[in-house]
């Protein structure tokens, strides 16, 4: 839940634009990634062809629309027995692709312009979505210590985010999100639903027929 000396200042701080505020503790950092790129593109080739991006199945036996994989010393995957973090890629028994230092760079920096100093992400989930994939209304909660923000850096195509409350038939709001846009989830939004909506088609200049989405959590 953050402390009540940064939910105090969370409201007054000033952000440099183009930054907004999405919530009570959520900032959006609108091309924030841009910088990087490059590096992080040639990073994504060199996780995705040791550990292969795959669709895995929920407990409830629904084989997911995006498809997934991660990089870092623990991995989050589902399957029939449920979800969990895991060290090691259960499609080939080793541990994940080791972070690299573009992604935590990216991630630290995000988190520490939004307000969230000191995170240093042990697990990348990296998120493939092609046209017409989607990820329903769900919370983020398989990891140990919900103080640590989420970061989120959105590739390739744009896709409409749903950003909810607490409760699952809270209102959403949609935003949409962008290549190179960055958003960092803490504080008092950190356990909120969220989602992202159906996959408009479409082809991106620097990523191609898809949008790519990493998420660095601080998992064990
Ligand atoms: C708000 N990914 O991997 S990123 C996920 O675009 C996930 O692929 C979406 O939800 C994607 O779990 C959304 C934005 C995001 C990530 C985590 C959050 C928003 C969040 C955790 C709490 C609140
Ligand atoms: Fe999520």
């Amino acid at each position: 839940m953050g402390n009540a000396m940064s939910d105090l200042f969370d409201n007054i701080v000033p952000l440099d634009p183009p930054f907004e505020r999405m919530a009570e503790g959520a900032v959006l950092l609108r091309g924030a990634a841009l910088p990087f790129e490059k590096d992080v593109l040639a990073a994504l080739d060199e996780i995705t062809g040791q550990a292969p991006f795959r669709h895995m199945v929920t407990p409830g036996g629904f084989t997911m629309s995006v498809a997934m994989t991660n990089c870092g010393t623990a991995g989050w995957v589902t399957d029939r027995t449920g979800y969990r973090y895991d060290r090691c890629d259960p499609e080939t028994g080793r541990p994940w692709p080791a972070m690299p230092e573009c992604f935590l760079d990216l991630a630290a920096r995000s988190a520490s312009r939004a307000g969230y100093p000191g995170f240093r992400p042990d697990a990348c989930l990296i998120n493939r979505y092609e046209p017409g994939a989607r990820l329903s209304l769900h919370q983020d909660k398989n990891e140990l210590d919900f103080t640590n923000p989420i970061v989120s850096v959105s590739l390739g195509l744009p896709a409409t985010f749903q950003f909810g409350g607490l409760k699952r038939n809270d209102p959403v709001k949609k935003f949409p999100l962008r290549h190179g846009d960055v958003a960092v989830w803490g504080g008092p939004s950190r356990l909120c639903y969220h989602g992202v909506l159906e996959l408009k088609e479409g082809v991106h200049e620097a990523v191609g027929r898809m949008r790519i989405n990493l998420t660095f959590r601080g998992a064990l």
